[in-house]
């Protein structure tokens, strides 16, 4: 494993972000490493598992790897992407996954975050949800999951900004459960981990998937879903999405025309 930590004490299991020079961003190779510790975990009986970045970090996660999304004209989150599998391989985990945050949180990496049953984080935390600073159009399950967090008005305001959200204002609107002073934040993450070990694990499981199948219940018509995917198609086929990855990778704001 190069890029996260793993530790299994009784049936807790602890994934530690560690690819400090990508600024734990969310690479093809970083999410894969993660999705087979969860898999080993769930073999191993983790009741619980909690996803935390080393002690210490400014930034939890940079989000997706930028590097890595398509320049244009494919889909840069499609069903296949890295991102959309960690997501899916978290929400269906027979088990809690807690996150545990210290830093920044970017984009697709506050999707992962929302995507855990319970979050956990340290006062000077902010959450960056940052679609429409890139020029990215976000995918449907993706708003799905910050819908699920966290009331439509919120989600818009976080969408249409861009702007980090304080771990407190998170907190204060539902977004995540709890603002734990630091050096409490491990204390107090683990006290959690481990009462919910010693409950039922069959029936947290069943009780974390009915929640899922339920809040994933939304009635999208077949017909609502097509112009969703179109209206994406119409802005990944953009010169505005180029033009974000262009600017990211140029280091330079990007200037958008609207087509
Ligand atoms: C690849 C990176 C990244 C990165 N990928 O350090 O949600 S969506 O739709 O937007 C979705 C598609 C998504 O998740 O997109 C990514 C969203 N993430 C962001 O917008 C965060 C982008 N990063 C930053 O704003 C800064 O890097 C932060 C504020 C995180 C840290 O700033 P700091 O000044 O500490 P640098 O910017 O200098 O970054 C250090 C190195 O990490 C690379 C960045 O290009 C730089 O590489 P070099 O050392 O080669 O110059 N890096 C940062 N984020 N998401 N690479």
């Amino acid at each position: 494993m190069e890029s996260i930590e793993l530790s299994l004490e009784g049936h807790i299991g602890i994934i530690t972000l560690n690819s400090p020079k990508k600024l734990n961003a969310l690479s093809h190779a970083l999410v894969e490493e993660v999705v087979s510790a969860l898999r080993n975990f769930a073999e191993r009986d983790a009741r619980v598992v909690i996803l935390r970045a080393r002690p210490g970090v400014k930034v939890w996660s940079a989000g997706h790897d930028v590097s890595e999304l398509p320049e244009g004209r494919r889909d840069p989150l499609g069903w296949d992407d890295p991102l959309r599998n960690l997501v899916r391989t978290i929400e269906t985990y027979p088990a809690p996954v807690i996150a545990m945050i210290e830093g920044t949180v970017w984009g697709g990496a506050v999707e992962t975050v929302l995507a855990c049953d319970i979050v956990i984080a340290a006062p000077a935390s902010t959450f960056a949800v940052t679609p429409a600073r890139l020029g990215v159009p976000y995918n449907v399950s993706g708003m799905m999951t910050f819908m699920s967090a966290a009331s439509v008005r919120v989600v818009k305001e976080l969408a249409f900004t861009a702007a980090p959200v304080s771990a407190e204002r998170a907190e204060r609107v539902g977004m995540i459960n709890h603002v734990v002073e630091l050096d409490e934040l491990e204390k107090f993450t683990l006290g959690m981990a481990h009462t919910i070990a010693d409950n039922a694990p069959l029936s947290i499981r069943v009780m974390k998937e009915q929640l899922r199948v339920l809040t994933g219940a939304k009635p999208v018509s077949p017909r609502g879903f097509e112009k969703v995917q179109g209206l994406r198609r119409v802005v990944y086929d953009s010169y505005d999405y180029a033009e974000g990855i262009r600017a990211f990778k140029e280091k330079r704001r990007p200037k958008y025309l609207g087509r």
